[in-house]
């Protein structure tokens, strides 16, 4: 016989199921946000000389010298080519770059941004 004084329930006992104190059995998934990225993509033209295209691609993408040649000699032959990926906002500034350091040596050579 339990002493009337007893609590009516033990710590070892299962939680409590009443309707106060029931576990949601909805769980929400957490989902990490990634920011979009841009390919920046540098488009051929019949002026620019492939060295400097080569030294772009070098100073502002980080490609090896060979790296860089093979790059600049897929937009040569096709047109286009994807030379980086990133951020908003670097995407935007390494455009940048490229068309300043295009403009300054007075070559017609273009790059662009788009969503991944
Ligand atoms: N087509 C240029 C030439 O024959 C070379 C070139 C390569 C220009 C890539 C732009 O993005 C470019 N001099």
């Amino acid at each position: 016989m339990t002493p009337s004084f007893a609590p009516p329930f033990r710590l070892s006992d299962p939680p409590s199921r009443n309707d106060e104190d029931v576990d949601l059995a909805v769980k929400t998934k957490p989902r990490t946000q990634r920011p979009p990225l841009y390919k920046v993509l540098l488009l051929n033209d019949d002026f620019t000389p492939m060295e400097f295209v080569v030294h772009i691609l070098e100073r502002l993408f980080g490609m090896t010298h060979a790296q860089a040649i093979e790059v600049m000699l897929t937009v040569h032959r096709k047109g286009v080519a994807v030379v980086g990926v990133f951020s908003h906002e670097i995407a935007e500034t390494k455009v940048a770059q490229v068309m300043e350091l295009a403009r300054r040596q007075q070559h017609p050579l273009q790059c662009t941004m788009e969503k991944e």
